[in-house]
């Protein structure tokens, strides 16, 4: 008998034994079988076949290729496999090219050479599944199919035990799929970079743009510059003080995590603006040489690199060399955004320089500053990749550039026959807010829906296909000055799902609908994963022009309902009504009339809202204890302001 035929019985027999177990089973069942092809992102083609593949204890994961490489993909597959099931697969050499029943089989032997370095084909039938792929990196994506393809229904959404048929054959649209997690504003931990690593992978990213140095902290060891991290890596005092770094062997750590799971680790060391961390340990470093703090607040900030010292180049140059070290990635991220040149206008050596070269003003300065460190680079056999501003300059061709004041940065990048990644912020900037539901500071930041993500296309419609053939991918960053580590996923979730579907997907496979409905399967597995993904905050009050005076007084609202678990609080004052609004002293968390957890920084919320954000570490709730808030409060101009207390939990 063929394979039809007996797929056909294999698909009678489980009617049979879903009958027979009666209708939860069913329900449970056909969700889990329609709900493992609702993948994300979308794959190219995707054929259902008949019958079911049961994944079993004895199930073995055969490898037909003699590498290292397939052999810990396997491996790879097996551990992924036993943490949702607790299944422990064996994985075996196979040789020959007969497919034994009750196999996953892991080759890149005969794989269809369209889908390219980075497609895979995923078979499955009833008596196996089969990935391939021309390259281990396909493979890889295969399993991710696979992953999310068993993450689909029963138990919990960890683990279905049948899988349906299917024909998928599959490739990425661009190569640069990437997501930047600034780690300055907010230090993050290092299994915290790890977990979204794995995040990155389950959504088929490739590029982790690792943003370590910032006004507010420089967070990489360099060995030559100790400084650079005893002084550099912290800001604030007292209870206020945060920061942290990662030590040489620590980021090397992260690059071979990355590495087994096909994601370069682009690093980022930002000049010649956002430098205050690096002047505030090395002052020399700046124009006027003066003393100062690594910045606690946010905003652009006007310290930069000196460029009239040649000792500044010497500095960026054996920073460079270890980061290089460190980081086996073709390209390093120079920054050179939103440098303000006022320090160079006033700076003796910097206008010799100028004088000098015959450059114009300071933006020719900036231009020569990074035209040295792009060539300096080259010598390390590395490209550089910058932020738009960087086209100001005319760096060589070898630069890529990053647009992210808009589109604009793309276009001319691309005409200028530069290699560039599109990163628009109204389109994937993820610390801009989900929704406009009053917790975000005013100003810069506008919403940005899930559907707004989705609508991207990172190639501008105005360039001729070979300008095209320049655009790598798309990026989307999160900036963490709104948002320390317990909150990133809330701001990265789903938004990233969308944009690894812009950056997967073909645009005639991506339909919104479609996606949307798909994200209703994903959300469950988002949750089985714990990502503590974009929900709305909680109303736990609310105060209006009775208890609003012209000093602060305080206001007690009772918030047992909502504070039922340790973790991180966040609450954010909206105003809702009113010419004026109010300012905020401080506010507080109390646990049976004790205050447990403060947080003192003024805040305004009224037509403008800014700081009125106020965090809390709850470390343990008592069963049938009292909560309550407290906040000291009073009017900003009047006192005719009415609002609402909004208050989430982080896990
Ligand atoms: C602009 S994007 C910046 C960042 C901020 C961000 C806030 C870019 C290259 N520079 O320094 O964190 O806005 O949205």
């Amino acid at each position: 008998m063929g394979k039809t035929g007996w797929s056909l019985i294999a698909g009678f027999m489980c009617c049979l034994v879903l009958a027979a177990g009666g209708d939860k089973l069913m329900a449970q069942q056909s969700t889990g079988v329609t709900a493992a092809l609702e993948i994300v992102p979308q794959p190219v083609k995707v054929v259902p076949g008949k019958g079911l593949f049961a994944l079993k204890p004895s199930t073995v994961i055969a490898i037909t290729d003699d590498t290292v490489e397939l052999m810990s993909l396997g491996r790879y597959l097996s551990d992924q496999i036993r943490l949702l099931t607790e299944y422990t697969l064996e994985v075996r050499r196979t040789s020959g090219a007969a497919v034994a029943p009750g196999t996953i089989v892991l080759t890149t032997q005969g794989a269809d050479r369209t889908l390219g370095d980075e497609g895979y084909s995923l078979k499955v039938s009833w008596e196996s599944v089969i990935i391939s792929a021309q390259k281990p990196a396909g493979v890889f994506y295969g399993i991710q199919t696979f992953r999310q393809m068993i993450m689909s229904g029963d138990d919990s959404w960890r683990f279905s035990r049948s899988i349906p048929a299917v024909e998928i054959s599959d490739k990425p649209s661009y190569t640069w799929r990437g997501f930047q997690l600034d780690c300055s504003r907010h230090f993050m931990s290092l299994d915290f970079v790890k977990r979204y690593i794995d995040l990155l992978a389950y959504h088929k990213m490739n590029v982790f743009h690792w943003h370590l140095t910032d006004d507010q902290g420089w967070r990489i060891e360099i060995k030559r510059y100790p400084e650079l991290t005893r002084a550099g890596a912290f800001y604030g005092d007292g209870d206020n003080r945060h920061g942290g770094y990662y030590t040489q062997d620590e980021a090397r750590e992260i690059v071979a995590y990355a590495k087994s799971r096909y994601i370069t680790v682009v690093p980022e060391i930002e000049m010649p603006g956002h430098a205050t961390a690096a002047i505030a340990a090395y002052p020399e470093l700046s124009c006027a040489g003066k003393p100062l703090k690594v910045e606690s607040t946010w905003g652009i900030h006007p310290n930069l690199f000196c460029a009239g010292k040649e000792s500044t180049f010497e500095f960026i140059e054996n920073v460079l060399t270890e980061l290089c070290d460190i980081f086996p990635s073709p390209y390093i991220h120079i920054g050179g955004d939103e440098a303000v040149k006022d320090q160079w206008k006033a700076c003796p050596l910097c206008q010799k320089r100028m004088k000098e070269l015959g450059l114009k003003n300071e933006n020719e300065l900036q231009g020569y500053f990074t035209t040295r460190i792009d060539t300096f680079v080259q010598t390390l056999n590395r490209n550089i990749v910058g932020w738009d501003e960087i086209l100001e300059g005319g760096p060589s061709k070898t630069a890529v550039v990053q647009s992210w004041r808009g589109m604009e940065g793309a276009v001319e990048g691309a005409k200028k026959g530069h290699r560039v990644i599109s990163s628009p912020a109204p389109f994937v900037y993820l610390d801009f807010p989900n929704t406009e539901d009053g917790t975000n500071d005013t100003g810069w930041l506008k919403v940005t829906t899930l559907e707004k993500v989705y609508s991207f296309e990172p190639t501008p419609a105005e360039l001729t296909p070979a300008e095209a053939a320049l655009i790598l991918g798309g990026e989307c960053p999160l900036w963490t000055e709104r948002a320390p580590q317990p909150e990133v996923d809330h701001m990265v979730f789903p938004r990233l799902c969308a944009l690894a579907e812009v950056v997967w997907t073909p645009p005639e496979r991506r339909n919104w609908a479609d996606f949307s409905r798909r994200m209703e399967v994903h959300y469950r597995r988002l949750d089985a994963l714990g990502v503590d993904y974009f929900t709305p905050y909680t109303p736990v009050g609310s105060w209006d022009p009775k208890d609003i005076g012209n000093s602060f007084a305080t206001l007690d609202r009772d918030i047992t309902d909502a504070l039922r678990e340790p973790g991180h609080y966040r609450l954010a004052l909206r105003h809702d009504t009113g010419a004026n609004g109010v300012t905020i002293e401080w506010a507080a968390i109390l646990e049976n009339g004790r205050e447990m957890a403060r947080d003192t920084h003024e805040g305004v919320s009224g037509k403008r809202r800014a700081g009125h954000n106020y965090r809390f570490r709850v470390d343990t709730t008592r069963p049938g204890a009292r909560y309550t808030l407290r906040v000291s409060l009073r009017g900003d101009g009047g006192t005719d302001t009415k609002g609402t207390l909004l208050l989430r939990h982080f896990k």
